[in-house]
């Protein structure tokens, strides 16, 4: 049977509405994706130029984040992220003026009020939980999160994400096998990139999908095309539905790259060739999703050309929003730490 144009046209136009989303959006997720890069971008630069200390990058897993958030309700579900999904807390509401706060380490950062690393996400009203640095140990704690929500009859879901590198940590397996044991409402996106800093996945596990991990705890193990969004939306989105159901805990695999180094203190060229990395630029999850609107008529230069320019002015308005913003008062590294004892 040959295809012709308007065929694949339509059954293209199909994937998002076919999967319940609006021509909106389809738009909204691609707005997401690009401001995330466009922020990291300028994060980047402002380490560059020694204006900040530290900025480790979510570059290349925009689609797995956004596509992931899109199938939670915000505000409502919980998110209990890691350092590089900024993605994906933007989409859930975090405001690019609060992310360069955090960046800059200035007052009024919403996650500690400065004495956190940036990326260590968290919003209180969103119910985004803040990581810690070891890796993985958010994984135990949002199954906690979903035990305590199952004991409260909500139909709430715990989202959390991780590398494939934290798959290797003892934490990963602790959380897996207690919500899988409890049937609680938990996804686990693993956000496979490919290399744990300098350590590739081959040399991280044994097996060639994280996704396969899942079948030792009785759950589902699910790969998406993490350059995908609309393919990660549909995985979450099925996983968190199972979650709303009762059905329990899901893993899913978001298989994508990191096309920069692993942070701001990191030289990827120690350790993988420029070939790799430019054959995965080419598979940009930004530029596959323009494509991809282009070819349903929903986006076209123009209409591109003004999402850039509202995102330049959204990015340089954060970054004055940080750098005119004070320093936290020295005093204020000492509250809320310890307890007031009782006098009696
Ligand atoms: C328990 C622990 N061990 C080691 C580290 C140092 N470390 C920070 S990030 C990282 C790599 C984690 O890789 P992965 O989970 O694949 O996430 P990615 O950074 O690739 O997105 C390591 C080893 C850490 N923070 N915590």
């Amino acid at each position: 049977m040959t295809t012709t144009f308007a065929d694949s046209a339509t059954q293209t136009q199909m994937q998002h509405r076919a999967l319940g989303l609006s021509d909106e959006h389809a738009l909204e997720m691609y707005w997401n994706m690009l401001l995330a890069r466009r922020l990291d971008e300028r994060m980047w630069i402002l380490h560059r130029q020694h204006q900040v200390a530290f900025h480790i990058s979510g570059i290349g897993h925009e689609a797995a984040q956004v596509g992931a958030a899109f199938a939670l309700k915000k505000g409502h579900d919980w998110a209990h992220p890691y350092y590089r999904d900024m993605a994906l807390v933007l989409t859930l509401g975090v405001t690019p003026r609060e992310l360069m706060l955090a960046l800059f380490g200035k007052q009024g950062e919403i996650s500690s009020g400065a004495r956190q690393m940036p990326a260590h996400f968290s919003h209180r009203a969103l119910n985004i939980v803040t990581g810690s640095s070891p890796v993985a140990t958010q994984i135990p704690q949002a199954a906690g999160i979903a035990f305590a929500i199952k004991y409260k009859r909500t139909d709430q879901v715990v989202l959390t994400c991780f590398g494939e590198g934290s798959t290797a940590e003892g934490d990963f397996h602790e959380g897996l096998n207690w919500a899988s044991i409890h049937k609680l409402p938990v996804v686990f996106l693993c956000e496979n990139n490919q290399y744990a800093i300098s350590v590739p996945t081959t040399k991280q596990m044994a097996v060639p999908n994280v996704a396969d991990r899942a079948l030792a705890y009785g759950i589902p193990g699910i790969i998406a095309d993490g350059n995908d969004v609309l393919d990660t939306y549909r995985v979450v989105r099925d996983a968190v539905e199972r979650a709303r159901r009762g059905e329990g805990a899901t893993l899913v695999e978001a298989k994508t790259y990191r096309p920069v180094p692993h942070s701001s203190d990191d030289d990827d060229r120690t350790y993988r060739s420029r070939e790799e990395v430019e054959e995965w630029k080419r598979k940009d999850p930004i530029l596959r999703m323009r494509q991809y609107l282009e070819s349903v008529k929903l986006l076209n230069e123009a209409k591109a050309q003004e999402y850039d320019a509202r995102a330049k002015q959204v990015v340089d308005d954060a970054e004055q929003f940080a750098r005119n913003a004070p320093l936290p008062r020295p005093e204020f590294a000492l509250e809320n730490v310890w307890g007031e004892l009782s006098k009696a």
